[in-house]
């Protein structure tokens, strides 16, 4: 019986090619790695015979114990998913996720020379996937180790690093060490991967600097020269690919940090300090909150939906915060049902897909209008923060929701926007 892993022989009408074979994604085609790194996929149409060259065997092997070094600070290294976590292992075939202690600084040996590190895998998932009961689990993990270690990194896919780290922050309402998620937007089997100094980085910034908090670590710019330290709750991941593609909001970074020279430099005055304090979590989210993009064409029956099946609705409105509720048929039964549901104590947010700026409720008649039926005007706040906050709120102070929405809490507003990098340069 054949098997990925095994090395295979296989010829078709036009040619023989010869390889490990791989995961295929795609029921007729087969995939074989060649000797040098690339993927060939072969329709298995064309297949005249394939055969074993030689049969993949398990690496068995104790997994090699990492001696503790004395006078090193200790780090937890957590594990959700996501390409950070993958690795494509070439006998086998199959994705990979790489984390004993042993394995990780076979990986990234530099890791070993900053810190004791310490591992432990919460998940192997997508983070597109990730749901609340996702955060809570990584909450409660990070409270079990947070007085043990000097410092947490939180590996985790790039797509909803932002979600999670947004919920973090705002679970974690006591929290006396760093803890920082890292993402890879490049998978470790590439050249260009970022992981690992991504990793490297923030090990370097846990170990050199007296920051405490929920913080994200990504590459600064698209070179390998420095990573910076991002709001948890202020930054969006702003391109597919790029390896730089983190951008903080309305505001900048808290810190930058050398890859080569393992140089901090603090780019913010007032961020909270390492303490002894204990670790106090506040963990529940409530399901009945919805984040919805705005526009053109909207349908009233969707406003009545939502109207009678949540309890919250942040929508992600255009420009300064407009809704679709002013003018014709449609769109003025949207301001009755928004104006019905807020009566009956529905919570209406507004953000902006705008994303840099603010929204406001004076500017317009338009935007008075909604205000004064109690929409609440979400500030700077990101969409996605705001709908996690919401969730979040509700849950935990319950009846002060609505107004501690606009309250900020986690560095998620910024009463004056003081920082305008053009990111469309
Ligand atoms: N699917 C992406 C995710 O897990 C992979 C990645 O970018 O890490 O967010």
């Amino acid at each position: 019986m054949i098997k990925e892993g095994d090395r295979v022989k296989v010829r078709t009408e036009k040619e023989t090619i010869e390889g490990v074979l791989m995961p295929s994604s795609e029921t007729d085609i087969v995939v074989v790695k060649l000797d040098n790194g690339y993927n060939v996929g072969i329709d298995k149409h064309k297949i005249r015979n394939m055969k074993v060259v030689e049969e993949h065997k398990e690496k068995k092997g104790k997994k090699k114990e990492v001696k503790i070094k004395k006078g090193l600070p200790t780090i937890i290294i957590l594990g959700t998913g996501g390409t950070i976590a993958s690795k494509v292992d070439y006998t086998t075939g199959g994705v990979i996720a790489k984390f004993s202690p042993a394995e990780l600084l076979e990986l990234i040996p530099e890791l070993g020379k900053i810190a004791n590190i310490k591992t432990e895998l919460i998940a192997n998932m997508m983070s597109e996937d990730m749901m609340f009961s996702d955060y809570q689990k990584i909450a409660a993990t990070v409270k079990k180790h947070a007085d043990k270690v000097d410092g947490i990194i939180i590996g985790h896919g790039t797509d909803t690093l932002t979600h999670t780290s947004a919920a973090l922050a705002f679970m974690l309402e006591k929290i006396n060490i760093p803890v920082l998620l890292v993402g890879s937007q490049r998978s470790s089997d590439r050249g260009s991967s970022d992981g690992s100094i991504n990793l490297i980085c923030a090990a370097k910034f846990i170990v050199e600097s007296d920051f405490a908090g929920v913080a994200l670590c990504m590459h600064a710019t698209s070179e390998d020269d420095k990573c910076a330290i991002l709001s948890p709750t202020k930054t969006r991941k702003m391109h597919t690919s790029r390896r730089d593609a983190f951008k903080v909001i309305n505001d900048g970074p808290i810190a930058l940090v050398g890859y080569k020279t393992g140089k901090v430099e603090f780019l913010k005055k007032d961020y909270l300090k390492k303490s002894k304090d204990k670790v106090v979590i506040k963990d529940k989210f409530d399901d009945n909150v919805i984040l919805l993009k705005t526009h053109t064409n909207m349908k009233h029956s969707l406003f009545e939906f939502l109207a009678k099946n949540y309890k919250a609705i942040v929508f992600e409105a255009t420009g300064l915060g407009h809704l679709p509720t002013n003018l014709g048929k449609e769109n003025l039964k949207n301001y009755e049902t928004l104006k019905k549901f807020i009566k009956k104590g529905g919570i209406v947010a507004i953000s902006s897909q705008c994303l840099f700026g603010r929204v406001h409720p004076n500017v317009y008649v338009n935007l008075r209008r909604l205000s004064e039926i109690g929409c609440v005007f979400c500030e700077d706040m990101l969409p996605e923060t705001a709908f996690i906050k919401l969730a979040w709120l509700l849950s935990n102070y319950k009846k002060d929701a609505k107004k501690m929405l606009t309250e900020n809490l986690r560095g998620e507003i910024n009463k004056r926007i003081e920082f305008e990098e053009d990111y469309l340069e």
